[in-house]
């Protein structure tokens, strides 16, 4: 079972600046960290960033028949994206949204995500251990042991 990792933009920023928002863990950290997960609950993850909008479009595109669920911190277009939403929905993806911040007590364009409706679910606020929660989380979705 494949799952892809994506990740939206400045986000290859994380662990530089802005500690204080989003910790000191690095994307390559997080990405690490994942594949050892996924080692351990016996799934392959491929992970992808980028900080253009259609880029992740075609890497979502390019996901169908590969993989059968996602992982996306589609950044700030997590807010506004309708392409990126309808590229998840066609290629029947399944998906868990994750937010190292919590979006929903931070300004209020940041708290609605065009995503969260139609993903398995959101986990925001944890910080960089959110990607590996939510990894766990959709596997246990797609094996029926959620
Ligand atoms: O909390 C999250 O994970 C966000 O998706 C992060 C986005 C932000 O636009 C969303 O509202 C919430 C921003 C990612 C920027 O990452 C940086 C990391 C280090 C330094 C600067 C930016």
């Amino acid at each position: 079972m494949r799952i892809a990792v994506l990740h939206g933009p400045n986000l290859n920023l994380l662990g530089t600046r802005e500690p204080e928002i989003y910790g000191s863990t690095t994307l390559a950290q997080i990405d690490e960290r994942l594949g050892a997960v996924a080692l351990e609950l016996g799934v392959d993850v491929t992970c992808f960033q980028s900080n253009h909008e259609g880029a992740l479009v075609d890497a979502i595109q390019g996901l169908a028949g590969i993989a059968v669920g996602a992982i996306i911190n589609a950044g700030a277009f997590s807010h506004s994206s309708l392409a990126i939403r309808d590229a998840l929905t066609a290629t029947g993806l399944r998906y868990v949204e994750v937010h190292i911040s919590n979006i929903f007590a931070r300004e209020p364009e940041r708290r609605h995500t065009v995503l969260a409706s139609g993903a398995v679910g959101v986990v925001a606020g944890l910080g960089a251990i959110g990607y590996e929660l939510a990894l766990r989380g959709l596997v246990a979705h797609l094996t029926n042991r959620g």
